[in-house]
């Protein structure tokens, strides 16, 4: 098996270099980018915090068994995963996995000691970490507004959970002498269509204002920002659009988190990044899935997944765009979602690191539209495999599709005797 990679390998490098390309500095450049794995896809976005369900317009569905119930649980799968993927990894939390050995605080009063077990998680493994304030979920969410609720007390609430949230982020970062991207997502909108669509977003930028106000290392940690489109029950409006966050993010100098499931259908994300680049310090992406009305499938190899890995890599975007994962299923083995997902995207930008870049460049500056169509497809199918599968051999995970044989023994092992 090892000889055949490698010869597989040397020929398709061979064949690059006839076209202008280096593996070996694609492989290298490949190795420098951390993907950023979710932790609640593997147990459905449930958090330890209570056994109350899932809300904030988001919903997993599926009832694939197996879900982790515990940070044992989830901790032990994420190890199982990760041995499955190549690549330099971070790993991202929500406040929701906070853990309180017995002495529960609400989400305000939340504290890096709270996250000391993901810390050290994280450090034992060589794995960045990225964390969010948990806005759902939660009795001061119920009417589905936080930072722009009408109530100050609620507001007030939720601004001390955010506060917290960059002060644990910071923390984190600190203890891992790797900054941490503490990304604010809220849920907040109307079902219905609102006679006032401006106060609530008034109220929005006046809480971030207060949140962003309180000092945090700026060193460790990074401040995004999310938008949305619409949610379930939250189909009208929401306060946090795009439009808003890409005027605050620009205003304030904060990072646009961009979910490529949060705009319409055929809207891009690939064609967002180097215009928020132009106005905003970085970008974070959450990488989904939308299909027709849902936001939250397994990223497959896309042709929009393909097209922004294009873009951070021609650009050399490397060090300003963010990657994170972000969707949720239930209804396969979740630790295979999260295998796929991840290999996908590095896969992904390695098929970018292989482009002709020096061919592309030359036919586009001299207008030569034909030579770049043609070399942009006649590109697709060079033999990609051989160099991933090398990728794969250098990072010791499985090259090819017996990742799965590893998951299926584990989901026989572990997860078939949870209740
Ligand atoms: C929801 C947002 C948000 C969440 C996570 C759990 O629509 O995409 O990022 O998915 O924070
Ligand atoms: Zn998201």
């Amino acid at each position: 098996m090892g000889k055949t990679y490698k010869d597989c390998f040397k020929r398709a490098s061979e064949r690059y270099a006839a076209a202008g390309v280096d593996t070996e500095a694609a492989l290298e450049r490949l190795g420098k980018i951390a993907v950023s794995m979710h932790c609640w896809q593997g147990d459905d976005v449930g958090g330890f915090e209570s056994d109350a369900g899932l809300d904030g317009g988001i919903a997993v569905t599926g009832s694939y068994p197996g879900r982790a119930r515990n940070p044992k649980e989830l901790r032990q799968d994420i190890d199982q995963a990760l041995k499955l993927i190549p690549g330099r990894k971070r790993l991202n939390l929500h406040a929701i996995y906070a853990e309180f050995d017995g002495k529960k605080v609400d989400r305000d009063k939340l504290e890096p000691k709270h996250f000391a077990k993901w810390i050290e998680f994280a450090k034992s493994r060589g794995l960045g970490l990225d964390f969010n304030p948990t806005f759902f979920s939660h009795p001061k969410a119920a009417d589905g507004f936080t930072l722009s609720n009408k109530s100050a007390a609620i507001r007030k609430f939720w601004i001390d959970h955010a506060i917290a949230c960059r002060k644990i982020g910071a923390a984190m970062g600190k203890a891992l002498q790797d900054p941490c991207v503490t990304n604010i997502w809220i849920p907040d909108g109307y079902k219905d269509v609102p006679y006032d669509r401006e106060a609530p977003r008034a109220r929005l930028k006046d809480s971030l204002d207060k949140i962003f106000a309180v000092p945090v290392s700026a060193k460790w940690n990074l401040d995004a920002v999310e938008s949305k489109l619409f949610g379930i029950g939250s189909e009208s409006y929401v306060t946090g659009s795009h439009e808003f966050y890409m005027g605050y993010a620009v205003k304030n100098g904060k990072l646009l988190c961009l979910d490529t499931g949060h705009f319409h259908p055929t809207e891009v994300v690939s064609d967002k990044i180097s215009s928020a680049l132009l106005f905003c310090p970085a970008v974070l992406l959450h990488v989904s899935r939308g299909v027709r009305w849902d936001s939250d499938h397994v990223v497959t190899f896309s042709d929009e997944l393909q097209e922004i890995a294009r873009e951070i890599i021609r650009h050399k975007y490397d060090s300003r765009v963010h990657i994170g994962l972000d969707y949720f299923d239930g209804s396969i083995n979740r630790i295979a979602s999260w295998v796929l997902g991840m290999r996908n995207t590095y896969k992904a930008l390695l098929a970018a690191l292989l482009e002709p870049e020096a061919k592309l460049k030359k036919a586009e500056d001299s207008s030569d539209y034909t030579s770049r169509l043609v070399l942009m497809e006649e590109s697709k199918c060079m033999p990609f495999i051989g160099v991933w599968e090398e990728f794969c051999r250098r990072w010791n995970v499985p090259a090819g599709p017996e990742w799965l044989d590893e998951v299926k023994a584990y989901e026989k092992k572990v997860l078939s005797r949870r209740g």
